[in-house]
């Protein structure tokens, strides 16, 4: 009864005085949260998770709202709003970042990692949080990896089995210069293209094929559109989760708290989600009709040795010592120096 007075007292208040302070104290906070994939997929089950955790540990005072389905716009757009303010989180790709740090196109150079277990010791070790920290100056903050996972081709072509075949396909590649470059060597016409375009390209033809992960095409329904699939694990692309810099420097120690262990909790959910999916991922495509190629391993040699240049120019662009750092942890994790 007590309460319900000063409440109503405070209330009263808040009406004569437009006392925003007080309006503050009693709503939650509510957090603006996008993504690029469907709600349906291993982005959109982590993200709900994110939003659960983040409800429990708040005690219901910070409030996540999520958008899939690119329903906030496309990465670069959602990053963009969050630099501005005008949007609190996401989570999207590390490659649609390279304009803005460009340190993160190490994410991007093809055949680096060998397995998500390396891919989990460098991204959560001291060299994932230094590109992490980098993203501050430019008004976001990094907050951790999620796993996207290893990219395999898709296309409405022909079968491409040699990397040969992979000449004059028109492939849709993230916006991202390293994923450019590589498949123009590989004799790929690259078109960058936003995610939230591309099944509508497929569809349409407009382009050939793609590349993502096998739990991308599969929630995503790239299946629908795309006959092959081609087996060529060429790269290991992270998510990332960042938050507007302008916003979270607003919160209190506590409020980011929470958010951070809520964010470590939803990466730990995801990486496990993702890589169940992923196992029965592939059996599911070949029953929607896919026809799968596993590319055999001198095939996916020479993809390696035509990227080679692209690996020295983000090796320049990145600096040599940055490169070396995370090759250094590589080593680490396969236990040889
Ligand atoms: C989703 C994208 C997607 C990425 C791509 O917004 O664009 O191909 O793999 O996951 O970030």
């Amino acid at each position: 009864m007590k309460k319900w007075l000063l409440t109503a007292a405070a209330a009263a208040l808040t009406l004569s005085f437009g006392a925003h302070a007080y309006a503050q104290n009693i709503q939650p906070r509510l957090i603006r949260f996008g993504y690029g994939l469907n709600e349906d997929s291993n982005q959109g089950r982590a993200a709900r998770f994110f939003a659960e955790e983040v409800a429990k540990r708040s005690g219901g005072k910070l409030k996540v709202r999520t958008f899939g389905a690119a329903t906030l716009g496309p990465d670069p757009q959602m990053q963009n709003a969050l630099i501005g303010g005008a949007q609190e989180m996401m989570v999207g790709s590390t490659a649609t970042l390279v304009g803005t740090v460009k340190e993160f196109a190490i994410w991007d150079v093809p055949f680096m990692f060998a397995n998500e277990k390396e891919a989990d010791a460098v991204l959560d070790g001291p060299v994932g949080q230094k590109l992490l920290d980098k993203l501050q100056e430019k008004g976001l903050v990094g907050l951790v990896y999620w796993e996207n996972g290893f990219r395999n081709l898709t296309n409405s072509r022909h079968k491409i089995e040699k990397a040969e075949d992979l000449q004059g396909v028109k492939l849709r590649v993230m916006q991202n210069p390293v994923f450019i470059d590589t498949f123009k060597a590989a004799g790929a016409n690259a078109v960058p293209l936003a995610f939230a375009e591309l099944f509508t390209a497929l569809e349409t033809k407009a382009v050939d094929g793609q590349e993502n992960p096998y739990t991308t095409i599969v929630s995503s329904k790239f299946y629908e559109v795309q006959k092959y699939l081609t087996v060529t694990n060429h790269v290991y692309s992270p998510w990332i989760m960042t938050a507007s810099k302008v916003w979270w420097d607003k919160l209190s120690p506590d409020e980011q708290k929470i958010l951070i262990d809520a964010a470590v909790a939803s990466r730990d959910f995801e990486r496990a989600d993702t890589r169940a999916e992923a196992a029965k991922a592939l059996d599911q495509l070949k029953a929607d009709g896919m026809d799968v190629t596993v590319m055999p391993p001198e095939e996916v040699a020479k993809l390696r040795e035509k990227a080679a240049p692209v690996t020295k120019t983000v090796i320049d662009s990145v600096g040599q010592p940055l490169w070396d750092e995370v090759q250094a942890e590589i080593r680490k994790t396969r236990g040889t120096n």
